[in-house]
């Protein structure tokens, strides 16, 4: 595998009008879920990807493996466990930027997961292991599990890409802290939005953040600023990257996750900081302009469209 990556996916109720959930009578059924983001996008891009879950053995929990499978990514990780319904999220747009989740996902599947279900092969098999911070929010538990496949990654010199995704619908502020600051040791690549960096290393200025991410040993750090684009640090080099596109935005779930990706896909392709940020950048993009956490995922192809290096047939 090029890419690996743990994670609870979830149905995702996306409203068909705008405004208070409680005055919405439709939904359109669709999929969501961070790290299965990731997956979706990293295999749309031609890596080879695979996602380690458990879903419910029911509808929602086939629906969610089939369409995964679908997308080209391995499933071998991922079994569908009784007693434990498929997690199950609805979004609420009061507008293009107040979306709300509101969750049902406190017994979910990945309440299963044990230590042990890490297989050391598969991780050894990968370049990447990408983890983020929702799936140990779901439970108390999960932690121990991401621990292991960092762990795992790093006595197998993998490379840990780490998106501290906080949701404080999720958990608390001090919890979030204290479990995604453990990843940290085993960090390679930390990708943070400014109000994560404040809650996990207490600032938003990146000179302060590479300091801090030395004492970690993290060799990059990506700070994502939203519409100001996003600065990199590598090795030493530092840059500031504006948005090389702009989009108009019809959803901005799963942007980061976008972001991510594309990141992802710079570090096994082995680019320069500018082309990967520039890169990345341009997947999140993409993906605020299409509504849905994850259709909006670019193909390669349409990644050079975007980048003005190919020019867009339209009809
Ligand atoms: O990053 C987008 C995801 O957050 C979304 O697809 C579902 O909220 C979600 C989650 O917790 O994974």
């Amino acid at each position: 595998m090029d890419v690996i990556t743990i994670g609870d996916a979830l149905i995702t109720m996306n409203p068909q009008t705008s405004g208070p959930l409680r005055f919405v009578n439709t939904f359109e059924r669709k999929i969501g879920g961070a790290e299965l983001n990731v997956a979706i996008g990293c295999s749309r891009l031609g890596l080879k990807t695979g996602w380690i879950s458990r879903l419910g053995n029911d509808e929602f929990g086939r629906y969610i493996s089939s369409y995964a499978r679908g997308e080209g990514i391995d499933t071998s990780k991922v079994e569908l466990v009784n007693g434990f319904p498929t997690s199950v999220y609805f979004k609420e747009i009061l507008n293009e930027e107040r979306i709300n989740s509101y969750y049902y996902r406190h017994n979910s599947p990945t309440n299963v997961f044990k230590v042990e279900d890490i297989d050391e092969e598969y991780v050894k098999n990968s370049k990447v292991v990408h983890i983020s911070g929702v799936f140990p929010a779901i439970n108390d538990t999960n932690k121990d599990i991401v621990l292991q496949l960092v762990k795992l990654a790093k006595k197998n010199n993998v490379i840990v890409t780490f998106d501290p995704n906080i949701r404080l619908k999720l958990w608390s502020g001090e919890k979030a802290k204290a479990v995604l600051q453990s990843f940290l040791p085993f960090v390679d690549v930390l990708i943070t939005g400014e109000e994560e960096a404040e809650l996990l290393l207490g600032s938003t200025n990146i000179e302060e953040l590479i300091e801090l991410g030395k004492h970690y040993d993290i060799s990059h750090i990506v700070l994502k600023r939203g519409e100001k684009g996003a600065i990199g640090y590598k090795g030493g080099e530092l840059i500031d990257a504006s948005p090389v596109i702009s989009s108009k935005i019809v959803d901005t779930i799963g942007a980061g996750d976008g972001f991510a990706t594309g990141y992802i896909y710079s570090l096994i392709n082995d680019w320069s900081l500018e082309r990967s940020l520039r890169f990345a950048n341009a997947v999140a993009c993409y993906v605020i302009g299409v509504p849905g956490d994850n259709e909006g995922l670019p193909y390669l192809e349409d990644m050079a469209v975007i980048l003005g290096e190919k020019e867009q047939i339209t009809r």
